[in-house]
């Protein structure tokens, strides 16, 4: 039975849904933040050396960052659902689009939080940040503006990929210029399965990271 490794108000979140869009059974372990650093518990250095959410156990393998995950569970577990293969017209946007919120997005939401955390005081910095978090804010407010998800081929991995990374800029308040990412993130969380995935791996709350 696969086992999944979440974080309560994590990344992992993503995972969650990902199953329960799939349909797939698996084994939940919930590890919870310390309520003071939000750093992760000893529990999950236990699973793998980085202590990162997610993790997922199959097959006697640990496998971890959520890009890699998200191929393991559609190609290996799920016959390709969700994910798009290599003879398919949109295989090259699919990568692209699985890769940015790990690759370009949340490095720079999450060094704005921590620039916030530390008491901030380099203004040079933050402005780097500031204007990577736009740009990439503006380039997705474009690429959704004429469609219902990322691909034309329909909802897809990289939509749950983004989507939780949305949640993340939301509670940065990094979401109101942007009127069709935000469309866009309520049609996500009004797919049954987003909601399945909230009963069973939360509650969220991610203002503490606001
Ligand atoms: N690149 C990794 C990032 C993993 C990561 O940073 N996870 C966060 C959860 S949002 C975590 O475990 N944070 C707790 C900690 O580092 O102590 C991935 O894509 O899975």
């Amino acid at each position: 039975m696969l086992k999944v490794h979440h974080l309560n108000n994590s990344r992992s979140q993503r995972i969650v849904w990902l199953l329960e869009e799939l349909g797939l059974p698996y084994e939940l372990v919930v590890h919870q933040r310390d309520p003071e650093t939000q750093r992760s518990p000893a529990s999950l250095s236990s699973v793998h050396p980085l202590g990162k959410s997610p993790a997922i156990e199959h097959d006697g393998q640990v496998i971890v960052e959520t890009d890699a995950i998200i191929h393991y569970v559609t190609n290996k577990l799920a016959g390709g659902r969700l994910a798009v293969g290599p003879d398919a017209p949109e295989y090259g946007a699919y990568l692209s689009w699985l890769a940015f919120p790990e690759g370009s997005m949340m490095g720079p939401l999450v060094f704005d939080l921590v620039y916030q955390w530390t008491g901030g005081g380099n203004e040079l910095l933050h402005g780097f940040f500031d204007a990577e978090i736009v740009r990439h804010q503006a380039y997705l407010e474009a690429a959704v503006a004429n469609r219902d998800f990322l691909l034309q081929s329909g909802f897809s991995a990289a939509d749950v990929n983004l989507g939780w990374t949305l949640e993340f800029a939301e509670c940065r308040r990094r979401m109101a210029d942007y009127p069709q990412l935000a469309a866009y993130l309520a049609r996500l969380r009004a797919r049954p399965a987003y909601r399945r995935a909230l009963e069973r791996g939360g509650p969220q709350d991610l203002s503490v990271f606001g």
